[in-house]
C-alpha cells in the first residue's frame, strides 16, 4: 500500500502553463517593422482562424485541436499560402513556452493579439492537444472558403453558407466574424489579391463594415499604372483599399446586409457578437478544454 501512494506521488504532473505570460510575450512579438504594416498581429489571427476553420461539424474532424497544418499536406494547402511567417514567430514563443501545445498557442496568440490590436478581450480556455504526423488524418483541401466564392460566383455569400454552416454558423455570425478584415492585407504572392481592406490595417475596429456601406466599390482595373492581372476583386475609388468578392457578397445579400449596417453603427455590438463567434469558432471540435477560460 505505501509503495503504492509513492509511486502515485512520483507519477508525472502536466506542466502547468503561465497563459499570461505567454500572451504578454505574444503582444511583445507583434511590432515587427519589417512585415507589412508593421505587425504581425493580422498574420497571427489568420493562423489561429485558418487552424479552426477546417473542423466540420458533420464528420466531427478538423478544428484547432490537433494543429495539423504544421505538417503537409494542410501547410502546402493554397488557402494557407504566407502562414509558415506566422508559425515562424509561433515558434520563438513556443521555444520559451515549451509547455504549452501549439494547437492552444496558435489560438491564444490569435486572441491576444484581438486584444492588443484595440479589440475586445475574448476569454481563452486550453487543453488543445498537438497530434503528431502520422496520427494526424489528413482532412481533405477546400475547408477554407475561397474568396472567389467557389462554384457560386454568381452568389458568393451562398459558399459562405456552404462553408459556415458546416462549422455551425449562422448568417449573423458570419457577417460578424467577418469584420476581422479589418486587420491586415491581401499579398499578391498568397493569395493573388492586392491590398488592405480598412486604412487602419493594425486596428481591431467596425471600420471593415462603414467602409463596405460608404465606399464606391468598383471591380479593379490597374494596379501602380498598370493593367491589374490579378483575380478579380473590388477596389476604392482611391485604389488603396479592397474587397474580395466574398466580402462585397455581405452587403448584396439580403439576409446578410442588415448585419452589416448593425456593426457599423454600432461597434460595441459587434465586439460582443464577433467575441462569440470567435470563441465558437476556435473551440469547434476540442475535446478537453479546461472548464473556466485561463486568459
Ligand atoms: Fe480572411 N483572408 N478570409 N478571414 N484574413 C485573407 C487575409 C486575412 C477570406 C480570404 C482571405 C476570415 C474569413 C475569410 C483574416 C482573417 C479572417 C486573405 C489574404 C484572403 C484571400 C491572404 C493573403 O494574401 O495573405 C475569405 C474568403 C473568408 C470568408 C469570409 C475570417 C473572418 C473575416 C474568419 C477571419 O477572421 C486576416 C486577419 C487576414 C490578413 C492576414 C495578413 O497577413 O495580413
Amino acid at each position: 500500500y505505501y509503495y503504492y501512494t509513492t509511486q502515485q506521488e512520483a507519477a508525472p504532473v502536466a506542466p502547468k502553463v503561465d497563459y499570461k505570460k505567454v500572451a504578454e510575450d505574444v503582444a511583445d512579438a507583434l511590432d515587427d517593422e519589417s512585415h507589412d504594416d508593421g505587425s504581425f498581429g493580422p498574420t497571427l489571427v489568420r493562423l489561429g482562424w485558418h487552424s479552426s476553420g477546417t473542423y466540420d461539424k458533420n464528420s466531427n474532424d478538423g478544428g484547432s485541436d490537433g494543429s495539423g497544418m504544421r505538417f503537409a499536406p494542410e501547410s502546402k494547402w493554397g488557402a494557407n499560402a504566407g502562414l509558415h511567417k506566422a508559425r515562424a514567430v509561433m515558434e520563438k514563443i513556443k521555444s520559451k513556452h515549451p509547455e504549452i501545445t501549439y494547437s492552444d498557442l496558435w489560438i491564444l496568440a490569435a486572441t491576444a493579439a484581438i486584444e492588443e490590436m484595440g479589440g475586445p478581450h475574448i476569454p481563452f480556455r486550453a487543453g488543445r492537444t498537438d497530434k503528431t504526423e502520422n496520427k494526424c488524418t489528413p482532412l481533405p483541401d477546400g475547408r477554407l472558403p475561397d474568396a472567389d466564392g467557389r462554384d457560386h460566383k454568381d452568389a458568393p455569400a451562398d459558399h459562405l453558407r456552404d462553408i459556415f454552416y458546416r462549422m455551425g454558423f449562422n448568417d449573423q455570425e458570419i457577417v460578424a466574424l467577418a469584420g476581422a478584415h479589418a486587420l491586415g492585407r491581401c499579398h499578391t504572392e498568397n493569395s493573388g489579391y492586392w491590398g488592405p481592406w480598412t486604412n487602419a490595417p493594425t486596428t481591431f475596429s467596425n471600420e471593415y463594415f462603414r467602409l463596405l456601406l460608404e465606399e464606391k466599390w468598383t471591380p479593379k482595373k490597374k494596379h501602380e499604372g498598370k493593367a491589374w492581372t490579378g483575380p478579380f476583386q473590388y477596389e476604392d475609388p482611391s485604389g488603396k483599399l479592397m474587397m474580395l468578392p466574398t466580402d462585397i457578397a455581405l452587403i448584396q445579400d439580403k439576409a446578410m446586409r442588415p448585419f452589416v449596417e448593425k456593426y457599423a453603427k454600432d461597434e460595441e455590438a459587434f465586439f460582443q457578437d464577433f467575441a462569440k463567434a470567435w470563441v465558437k469558432l476556435t473551440e469547434n471540435g476540442c475535446k478537453n478544454l479546461t472548464a473556466e477560460p485561463v486568459w
